[in-house]
């Protein structure tokens, strides 16, 4: 989709947020990368890579509750084959937050040692959590602390600046406002930061984009497009994503005076359904596709 790599999408706040995140480096002992379990290669930063360097790290598949299981155990084996620590929960439930604890102390537990050696027992554990606007990173700090303290809603950009969280247990939380990055190298990356809501829909072509997604769940995930839509294997084969979304509206009954369909009205859905899953539980990076992830 070219729109996706021309428009102004890359908003200033999010180089001071960069920057903002880099400023703080020194005052945290490991990093926690959320990553969106639909999709955990195109939400991974590269520009945060080289932000957060040489800090300890754990990964976080999130949304877990809305990607393909299977998937997200190929994704965690992936980044565990990678000697880095991986973890998926979800925090609409709070299945899997129970590990995150464990996980920290585990890549943390030479400096842990080195700690105590020196007489620093119960040293505060200061964690900085990144990673893309509304993966859950907020979400994730007030599931943690048992409380709502930090802002979270349903649209990318909730959280302005970096504010620490106190979970108990000897640990410290920094949310952090979520960041992308200028350039994507491969559009398909682009695309599907728009399809789970990372990047204002106001700013792109919903029509293109849901058209996009259904020629992409239609390749991956028929069977799940068939069923929602209640569409044959035979209607959707072949056929290009306007084509499909129009498909999707005519059956769903969304017209405008005149009898056209509403292909607007029909990609709002689309996206929605995408969105919250009731198209299923889809993931859209493949981990065997994308084994030269990196973190
Ligand atoms: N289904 C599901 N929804 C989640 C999960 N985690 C967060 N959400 C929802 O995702 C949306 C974004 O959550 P936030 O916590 O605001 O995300 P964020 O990363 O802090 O976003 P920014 O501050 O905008 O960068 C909210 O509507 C949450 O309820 C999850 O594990 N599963
Ligand atoms: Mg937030």
């Amino acid at each position: 989709m070219e729109e996706l790599q021309t428009i102004q999408w890359f908003p200033g706040h999010m180089t001071r947020t960069k920057r903002q995140i880099e400023s703080q480096l020194r005052l945290i002992d490991a990093v926690a990368v959320l990553l969106d379990a639909r999709i955990p290669y195109s939400s991974c930063n590269p520009d945060l890579r080289s932000v957060i360097n040489n800090k300890p790290r754990i990964v976080i598949l999130n949304k877990s509750d809305m990607a393909d299981p299977t998937e997200t155990k190929r994704w965690l084996s992936l980044f565990r084959e990678k000697q880095i620590a991986a973890i998926a929960l979800d925090c609409k439930s709070g299945k899997g937050l129970q590990q995150f604890i464990p996980t920290v102390k585990n890549v943390l537990s030479d400096r842990i040692k080195a700690w105590e050696a020196k007489g620093m027992t119960g040293r505060t554990i200061k964690v900085m959590v990144v990673g893309i606007p509304n993966v859950g990173k907020s979400s994730f700090i007030n599931r943690m602390s048992k409380q709502n303290r930090a802002k979270a809603e349903d649209r990318p950009g909730v959280t302005r600046g970096n504010q620490w969280f106190t979970i108990g247990k000897g640990f410290d939380l920094l949310d952090t406002p979520g960041v992308l990055w200028p350039k994507f190298d491969d559009k398909l990356v682009g695309e599907k930061l728009a399809y789970i809501g990372s990047v204002r829909d106001e700013i792109l072509d919903t029509e293109q984009l849901a058209g996009r997604l259904l020629e992409y769940l239609r390749d991956r995930y028929p069977a799940s497009v068939c069923m929602r839509y209640k569409l044959t294997q035979e209607d959707i084969s072949g056929l290009q994503g306007y084509e499909l979304l129009h498909l999707v509206g005519k059956k769903r009954g969304m017209l405008i005076t005149g009898g056209e369909v509403n292909t607007e009205r029909a990609a709002a859905a689309v996206l929605d359904e995408f969105r919250s899953a009731t198209l299923g539980r889809l993931t859209l990076d493949k981990a065997e596709e994308h084994k030269d992830v990196r973190i």
